[in-house]
């Protein structure tokens, strides 16, 4: 069990995407289809329980007397807001409006310098990752990602473990040399379904303490503070030593509990 893979999730852990982007852009998109709909930053926080932009408007339109009463005609119109969402969302994020949270680029730089694999594991669509990483790591963002498993790859979508098992299966390693980096419940249910270890990086939306069986949880990737197990001395930010050593963390875990 050694570490070769990073896995990362995007919205809430490589950038803060939801409250100040997605969000806006859904509600950008509801008033441009003339629509009188508005999510605030709670009822959005609320929602956020379901992945998926799409699955994530035909949930809420339950609780609106103005929507389409048929099924079909409800999917027809999530699927028209969601694409008007995206489009808003490319605008946003190529105006430089989200960037990565501190910490992230370093660790992605650091991360390809010891020769660790690297792959994006999301439930958000291809475009708005594409976008997103495009405006934030240059040109030839894709390049230094040996995947991309995105919500549009999969069935279904986290909790499901799908993405995590595609991903696995796309880089021929057993879970075990894998870590994910995750912010949210979704996402961390899918590893451990899928038996790929975990660290939490807590975000705007889900400040709370994740469940005790991830790898290690903290504030974020910008400073070793604050995370538990601790990461190494000193005030800098986590490293790829500490990574290291969580994950060695689990493997002697997983072979003295045998
Ligand atoms: C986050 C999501 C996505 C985004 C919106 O996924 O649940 O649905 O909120 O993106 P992850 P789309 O944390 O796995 O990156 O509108 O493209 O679905």
């Amino acid at each position: 069990m050694t570490l070769r893979a990073l896995l990362w999730d995007v919205d809430g852990t490589l950038a803060e995407t939801e409250r100040d982007g997605h969000r806006m852009a859904f509600n950008a998109a509801f008033q441009a289809s003339g629509l009188p709909w508005h999510w605030s930053v709670q009822r959005y926080g609320e929602l956020l329980t379901v992945t998926g932009g799409r699955e994530r408007l035909l949930v809420d339109m339950d609780t609106h007397h103005d929507a389409p009463p048929s099924a079909d005609a409800r999917a027809a119109l999530a699927a028209e807001l969601h694409q008007r969402k995206n489009a808003l969302y490319k605008d946003l994020v190529e105006s430089g409006g989200i960037a990565l949270r501190p910490g992230v680029r370093a660790l992605l730089d650091e991360a390809a310098a010891c020769g660790l694999r690297q792959g994006i594991t999301t439930t958000t669509s291809r475009v708005n990752v594409a976008a997103l990483l495009q405006q934030q790591l240059g040109a030839d963002w894709r390049e230094r990602f040996e995947l991309v498993v995105c919500g549009d790859d999969v069935a279904a979508k986290k909790p499901d473990p799908e993405v995590y098992v595609q991903a696995l299966a796309a880089l021929g390693l057993d879970a075990h040399d894998t870590l994910a980096i995750e912010d949210a419940p979704a996402g961390v249910a899918a590893c451990i379904t899928a038996g790929v270890p975990v660290i939490v990086t807590r975000s705007i939306y889900f400040p709370a303490a994740a469940p005790p069986d991830v790898v290690a949880q903290g504030p974020g990737l910008h400073s070793r503070r604050g995370w538990q197990p601790a990461a190494g001395q000193g005030d800098g930010p986590v490293t790829v030593s500490d990574l290291r050593a969580w994950h060695a963390r689990v493997s002697y875990d997983r072979v003295h509990a045998r």
